[in-house]
């Protein structure tokens, strides 16, 4: 069996997968806000931070294994289980001083982990993905490298407010004190990896690049981005390596508190998005995610390292080798219901009113479909944009509305994915709306490739359970077959007499946003 975690911003899952019957054995999650109320993040962050701060307890994610682990054992034996992977909320950072690595190697099992590793922390809390506060810092980091664009080019994304390098520099300019005690920086995902391996483990492609620091083409830090971020950060961070391969066993301490074997193995840890890839089956070129979320994202894996030159996408490594694209749409399912309350209708109508009753007036009216500020295209939008016949223009037909927003919203990722230069052979369609038939026709037609929808409830920790078992030596290609299958009669085909309308109405979108930004 392998055994894949998932350490995100509200709980922290596991996967336990028998390829040999191709069977999921058992999975289940930990809600951080519903278990440890003490640490006063309900949604698995400190609410509450100013001037954009979002950090959350890292004691929290330590208590979280042990009960995750300790109930996992109640439900599975974990002595059949050869090699533990997984993944965490990208770009996530934990701070600890010089005696973590002796901490880690004498982790006593008559004890927990949050008493024996919490006093290594030098920074308090851990800043996570929402925190949008180190603007200064990015200006900085682009300044010193030239521009945003060689940041870019080189990290394979432009200064990212989130992203780590800009939050470590903004813990040194506070607290440099703390800064130089700390003597190394972990990503969430690195961090629980070492937890469980019993020494420091590094940072793998797929996670390494979301911090501005890792050069894509080398595959190594990259010195100018480094001395940019902080004074010797060179040291503080673990080495880079690529994400399915096995770096040692797993500590005594889990051995003997949970009943996991001598040699069950412990594999680098990536990002959530680039598990996801593994776990959606996705990380052959041509197959795209979209997930349709509070915000949507698209992702695809790329044979070569291409940056997209409007610094809109990131790129981060593949679990399976190459790259992969990671787009956001902050105004996903927010415009959705945005739209839907202002017309007072339901979602079943959608889908009668966006693929039936409209079909035939397909890309002709034209909708930004911004309700708020928006990240790609970053613009403050106040609200969306119409143009098209008088009818439309009025909002007396809602149903035009309901076609132009989703048109709209999966033209604007088609243009902003064309950087990538990946033919769409086909789109795994994942996410709350996901189910919608009307909604996924439309994405069918305007990418103009069928559209899948996978029974996958975790697809980060199914992919840390499929890296786990590729890591032992499985064939990926073949555990993503047996594991990441399309749900019955789920596939719609693009209707391909749209193909041209939706080629010219891509152009008139871009034309519509060049004007209004
Ligand atoms: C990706 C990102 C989020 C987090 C969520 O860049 O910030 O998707 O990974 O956990």
């Amino acid at each position: 069996m392998f055994l894949g975690l998932d350490s995100s911003t509200q709980s922290l899952t596991a996967v336990l997968i028998e390829p040999a019957s191709g069977s999921i054995a058992c999975q289940m999650a930990v809600n951080f806000g519903k278990e440890f109320p003490q640490y006063q993040s309900p949604s698995g962050f400190l609410p509450g931070g100013s001037n954009g701060e979002v950090h959350a307890d890292p004691r929290m994610w330590l208590e979280a294994l042990d009960l995750l682990l300790n109930r996992l054992q109640s439900e599975a034996d974990l002595s059949q289980v050869r090699m533990i992977a997984g993944s965490g909320q990208q770009h996530g950072s934990v701070y600890l001083d010089d005696s973590f690595d002796r901490r880690l190697a004498e982790l006593s099992p008559a004890t927990d982990l949050l008493s024996q590793l919490a006093p290594a922390f030098t920074r308090k809390t851990s800043p996570i993905w929402m925190d949008t506060s180190t603007g200064a810092e990015c200006r900085e980091i682009a300044a010193a490298l030239g521009s945003a664009q060689e940041v870019c080019r080189r990290s394979g994304s432009v200064p990212i407010e989130r992203f780590t390098g800009p939050q470590i520099r903004r813990f040194f300019k506070q607290d440099p004190d703390a800064y130089h005690r700390t003597d190394r920086i972990h990503l969430v995902s690195s961090f629980i990896a070492s937890v469980l391996a019993g020494k420091s483990m590094p940072i793998d492609y797929g996670d390494g690049a979301g911090m501005n620091l890792l050069n894509l083409e080398a595959v190594e830090w990259d010195l100018e981005l480094l001395a940019a971020t902080a004074p010797g950060l060179a040291e503080k961070l673990p080495e880079t390596v690529a994400t399915t391969t096995a770096q040692g066993f797993v500590a005594p301490y889990f051995r003997e508190k949970f009943g996991f074997a001598a040699d069950c193995q412990v594999a680098p840890f990536t990002g959530d998005n680039p598990a996801s890839l593994v776990g959606m089956g996705a990380t052959t070129p041509g197959t795209v995610v979209i997930s349709l979320g509070t915000s949507d994202t698209f992702f695809a894996a790329m044979e070569r390292a291409r940056t997209d030159p409007k610094g809109f996408g990131h790129v981060f490594g593949n679990p399976a080798g190459g790259f992969m694209s990671l787009i956001c749409f902050r105004n996903g399912s927010l415009a959705r219901e945005a739209l839907r309350d202002r017309l007072g209708v339901d979602w079943s109508a959608f889908d009668r009113e966006a693929l039936a009753t409209t079909r035939g007036v397909a890309g002709e009216n034209l909708m930004l479909p911004f309700f708020g500020p928006e990240i790609t295209p970053r613009h403050d939008f106040t609200g969306p944009v119409l143009a098209g016949t008088p009818a439309f223009e009025s909002g007396s037909d809602s149903a035009l509305q309901v076609r132009a927003l989703l048109e709209g919203q999966f033209l604007n990722m088609r243009l902003h994915s064309e950087w990538m230069e990946v033919k769409t052979t086909s789109i795994r369609l994942t996410g709350g709306a996901a189910k919608n038939d009307g909604i996924a026709q439309v994405v069918a037609d305007v990418f103009q490739a069928p559209v899948e929808r996978l029974d996958i409830l975790n697809s980060a920790a199914l992919g840390g359970a499929l890296i786990a078992a590729a890591a032992a030596g499985e064939d990926l290609q073949q555990l993503q077959a047996t594991f990441c299958k399309t749900a019955t009669d789920s596939t719609l085909m693009p209707d391909r007499t749209l193909a041209d309308a939706y080629h010219i109405a891509a152009g008139r979108f871009q034309s519509l946003l060049d004007a209004h930004r």
